[in-house]
């Protein structure tokens, strides 16, 4: 089921807030806020699809909760539409210039409110929609390779600033035999048992700071937040044994003919500051796996 689009009026006037939810709450889903504190705790709770926003506000004012807004990853990206008394257009670049997408002068229109919101919305939706396509490996759903490498940058800068709580470990997964089983069940049911081991992978999400990626062609990588090298294993080890009792057969393999997946895990460590480095790490311990007979997970 579709949700509306969730507005969030941010004024500091009963009769303002009441007007503005008036107008929109037919399409949308209107909540509101009565100063900037109440509004970045209602933020807190859930990220509302569009701002709209005083600007004389005691306290703070909606210039500074805007400059909040862009200033933190979670919020720069919902758009702000300024509503505002304030008429003169030094004011009017301010506002642009503190980031929001539009300015609307009170007292409003109320049709060219809607029309402005409704598109403002249409837009951020595109851009969500574009996001999650740029992020997401369209075979299996996975994070993509550029996202994960994205995240892991993200992971070394902050590790890096704070070594000594910083903790996270990666899991190199690669699918055992998959060019005999390509070559016996044809390219289509290789795409869909890198599927199906995808989807085993992601059942292994624990919180939405893990991130499992498609890697390349038949390989995965688990970023695993939090995770020391130990539990990362036991999380391996049980992708491992989940991906075994899918029991897809995989006749020209070896041992039991089914597919499995062999891994590499490796912790991060202040010694090895680069991406690359801890992959190297992950990728011999890969490596090791696959030489000690596969379907294993190696340190
Ligand atoms: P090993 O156990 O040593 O990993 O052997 P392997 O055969 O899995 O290793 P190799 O790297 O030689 O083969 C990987 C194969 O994965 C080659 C390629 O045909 C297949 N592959 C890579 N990407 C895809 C894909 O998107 N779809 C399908 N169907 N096959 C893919
Ligand atoms: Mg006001
Ligand atoms: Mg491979
Ligand atoms: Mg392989």
């Amino acid at each position: 089921m579709r949700h509306d689009p969730y507005i969030l009026v941010v004024d500091d006037q009963m009769a303002n807030i009441e007007a503005l939810g008036e107008l929109l709450a037919e399409h949308y889903d209107v909540r509101f806020a009565m100063s900037g504190e109440q509004a970045l705790a209602q933020l807190n709770k859930q990220a509302p699809d569009l701002i709209l926003l005083d600007i004389m506000m005691p306290d703070m004012d909606g210039y500074e909760l805007c400059r909040i807004l862009q200033s933190k990853v979670d919020t720069a990206e919902i758009p702000v539409i300024f509503i505002t008394a304030l008429a003169t257009p030094d004011e009017e670049t301010r506002g642009l210039d503190a980031g929001a997408v539009d300015y609307i002068v009170k007292p409003f229109n109320p049709s060219i409110v809607r029309a402005r919101v409704r598109n403002h919305l249409a837009f951020k939706h595109a851009k969500d929609q574009l996001r999650i396509l740029a992020q997401t490996d369209s075979l299996t759903g996975l994070a993509n390779r550029r996202f994960l490498f994205e995240r892991l940058l993200l992971e070394f800068e902050r590790a890096r600033d704070l070594p000594e709580t910083s903790m996270f470990s990666l899991v190199l997964i690669d699918v055992d035999y998959f060019k005999r089983y390509n070559d016996s069940q044809g390219h289509v049911a290789g795409d869909f048992c890198l599927q199906r081991v995808a989807g085993v992978i992601k059942s292994a999400l624990r919180n939405p700071n893990d991130l499992m990626a498609r890697y390349g062609g038949e390989e995965f990588c688990c970023l695993l937040a939090a995770t020391q090298m130990h539990e990362a294993k036991l999380i391996a080890e049980r992708i491992c044994q989940s991906v075994s009792e899918l029991a897809i057969p995989n006749p020209k393999a070896p041992g039991q003919h089914i597919v499995t997946i062999s891994a590499g895990v490796a912790q991060w460590r202040s010694d090895i500051p680069t991406v690359e480095g801890l992959l190297q790490i992950a990728d011999q311990a890969l490596y090791n796996a696959k030489a000690a007979g596969r379907n294993r997970v190696f340190l």
